[in-house]
């Protein structure tokens, strides 16, 4: 008998597992009953004018959640005639939709008539299917809908750094999705579930391949397989794009060159994207990191980068596809300051780019760090499209076991103001166009998923690519909305249990920061990125040790950038100058971005740098046990298998955050000469001890 029991118990565990695959379109049974009839009287047919494959993915998208949601399946008919109480899918051209741009939609109802759901285009249809769905799963009301979205950017790409060996470059959630060696004659069906989460998104393309890319990719093997792909997600309103080796027509052209100015390499580029065209007529284009970390690229042969980009742009010239050229550049100058070196090889550049291009430039002037300022080059280009790269991915921010919500981080940098036009001109406006009037907008994510089966290793990081794909449709979202929506979609719908979850996200940014960089200390040095090694002092290239960005010495702390050091901050209009020159008024938050301050210093909250940097570093480690907390209480709200990994990574994270604290601390100690401020008690462990700990983990 006991043991029939357990066996039951065992398969009601197993039926309301959860690992996490469906995301946030899980589309579970509303347990509100009237409310849930409520939405029934109003979803009892969808009827769908046209048959493009688009519509039919958003009608067969709808006809899911329903089926999910309210328990029924709800027929799909060719015309609603007369009838009442179902939901019409139209891509309309009348004045219902004039307000709306290209894929923008249109959500309307009255009490006794239909939904509609109408856009200009059939991605417009499939975005406001998405969008209709939303508002059930988060349990909105939608008798007297009228919602209307536009998106602010054009091109919102996900960018995967993956290679034809399935392993992901600074990937921590499994393989690649793309299984190259079986493409393209065995189709993942996780190719259109991936297709679907992006689609839901308003997310429309997507880089398959690593920007640190190999020539393979434009062979015509790989070219097939990336077609078979394109296949799959053209359905779902996404385009597909390649990053590109920039010498390919040396390595497998047969070339001599790779010259951008030569006319058989001009020709071999053109010859290859027709090659492309054939085989993927909706090809989205070209990414391509040139003559950065390594890769090779026009200066190669004197050029400059306006005239590889604009090599590629012209083969792009016959079909509509985009050219994005990164600005992540930099050269190994003991002397210079990584910091400026995009806007200082990029300016000068500024309105020799084709129509065609647009220059790719990370959030940050360095590097993905878990707090920076903006790029100087936001706003210095008014006559070249720039568009943003986040990194959806955690290199800096823990891997796939820290919880950190990222939204914080990318609505920080695009709600900056750059003053290029006078107050008000943010980052945000910079990418969406309006502020110079860019003919060409989009936005980039390097993307955090793998072949584990909660997609981002931790199933919390889902919120990270949830948050991108929100934020590239519309950067006026907040942070706040974002996270208590995606945990009603994928988490919980109660509501004590969403405000602990939601409180929770919005912290842990702060928290990660705290512990591992605070005051604007940054940590770009070589390596796996993950374990502590702040005496990095040796490294190839004098850019790639941890002296270089920390700059500690007997006297303090901080990269100087104000014009007694490399001056950087010249790079910024005088009002942010003003914002950040001072090191008596600048921002905590990026005080030792732009000053080297004494270990005595006083700052603003009444503690010397020292105190205030163990202050930072204890509370932040500490706050981990508060999210531990915080956590075991939402246990009887959310699914015991995700409850249960969380938990563990918590853990996990709690140890390392430790890690991270005692290493920084027992380092700068050996510059600071001061004891650790009470309350807090010095670490149980020598410097040595943490070092050997990170000479461990480099192991193979
Ligand atoms: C750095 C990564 C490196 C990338 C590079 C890039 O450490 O793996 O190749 O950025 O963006 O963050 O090109």
């Amino acid at each position: 008998m006991k043991r029939i029991l357990l066996c039951l118990l065992f398969i009601s565990h197993l039926a309301s597992a959860d690992d996490g695959y469906r995301l946030w379109l899980k589309y579970n049974l509303i347990k509100d009953v009237p409310k849930r009839e409520a939405y029934a009287r109003s979803a009892q047919f969808i009827a769908l004018t046209g048959t493009s494959p688009i519509l039919k993915s958003a009608a067969e998208e709808l006809q899911t959640g329903l089926q999910g949601l309210l328990g029924k399946t709800v027929p799909i008919i060719a015309n609603a005639g007369n009838r009442t109480g179902g939901i019409v899918l139209t891509n309309a051209s009348g004045a219902d939709v004039q307000t709306l741009t290209k894929e923008g939609y249109k959500l309307a109802s009255r009490k006794g008539s239909n939904i509609t759901v109408s856009g200009k285009t059939d991605s417009g249809v499939l975005y406001g299917v998405f969008a209709l769905l939303r508002q059930l799963q988060t349990g909105q009301a939608i008798d007297n809908l009228s919602l209307a979205g536009n998106p602010k950017i054009q091109y919102r790409l996900l960018n995967h750094w993956d290679n034809t060996n399935g392993t992901i470059e600074r990937g921590y959630a499994g393989e690649s999705l793309w299984k190259w060696y079986e493409l393209p004659a065995t189709v993942d069906p996780r190719y259109r579930d991936y297709a679907r989460a992006n689609a839901s998104l308003g997310i429309n393309g997507t880089v398959v391949n690593n920007v640190n890319a190999s020539a393979r990719f434009l062979t015509a093997e790989y070219i097939e397989k990336v077609a078979t792909l394109a296949n799959v997600f053209r359905p779902y309103g996404i385009r597909i794009y390649l990053s590109v080796y920039f010498p390919a027509p040396k390595v497998i052209g047969g070339l001599k060159t790779a010259d951008p100015l030569d006319p058989e390499v001009k020709k071999w580029w053109a010859d290859k994207t027709n090659e492309i065209y054939k085989l993927i007529p909706d090809f989205g284009g070209f990414l391509v990191k040139a003559n950065s970390e390594g890769e090779p690229g026009p200066q190669d042969y004197r050029r400059n980068h306006a005239d590889g980009a604009n090599m590629l742009a012209e083969a792009l010239a016959p079909y509509d596809g985009i050219v994005m050229w990164r600005a992540f550049v930099y050269k190994a100058d003991p002397k210079s300051d990584r910091f400026k070196a995009a806007h200082e090889e990029f300016t000068p550049l500024d309105g020799q780019f084709d129509k065609k291009v647009i220059v790719q430039v990370k959030n940050g002037p360095i590097d993905f760090q878990p707090r920076e300022p903006f790029s100087p080059l936001f706003g210095n280009m008014p006559k070249t499209p720039l568009s943003m790269e986040f990194q959806v991915t955690q290199e800096y921010t823990g891997f796939a076991t820290h919880w950190v919500y990222e939204a914080p981080i990318f609505k920080e940098c695009l709600e900056t103001d750059t003053y290029v036009k006078g107050k008000g001109s943010t980052v945000a406006k910079v990418i969406d166009g309006s502020l110079h009037q860019y003919t060409m907008t989009a936005i980039a994510g390097v993307a955090n998923t793998g072949t584990d089966r909660n997609w981002t290793g931790n199933s919390m990081a889902q919120a990270n690519w949830y948050a991108y794909g929100r934020l590239a449709w519309d950067h006026t979202l907040s942070s706040e909305n974002i996270a208590d929506e995606w945990v009603k979609m994928t988490l919980t719908s109660e509501p004590k249990a969403v405000k602990t979850i939601t409180d929770l996200m919005m912290r842990s940014r702060e928290i990660y920061v705290d512990y591992n960089t605070p005051l604007g200390l940054s940590r770009p040095w070589s390596g796996v990125h993950f374990a502590p090694e702040p005496w990095q002092e040796k490294s190839v290239r004098p850019d790639w040790t941890a002296i270089y960005y920390h700059r500690a010495d007997s006297i303090g702390l901080g990269f100087d950038r104000t014009a007694t050091g490399s001056n950087a901050l010249a790079q910024y209009r005088p009002e942010v100058q003003k914002q950040w020159n001072n090191p008596e008024t600048c921002p905590l938050p990026y005080l030792l971005w732009f000053h080297h301050v004494p270990w005595t210093k006083k700052l603003s909250t009444g503690r010397t740098l020292w105190d205030e940097l163990c202050t930072r570093f204890y509370t932040g480690a500490d706050s981990v046990g508060w999210m531990q907390k915080q956590w075991a209480q939402v246990e009887s709200a959310v699914d015991p298998v995700i409850f249960a990994d969380v938990t563990g990574r918590l853990a996990t994270q709690h140890k390392e955050a430790i890690w991270w604290r005692d290493s920084w601390v027992l380092y700068l100690q050996t510059y600071s000469k001061q004891p650790i401020p009470a309350p807090f008690k010095k670490p149980d462990r020598t410097l040595e001890d943490v070092k050997a700990l990170s000479e461990i983990y480099k192991l193979r």
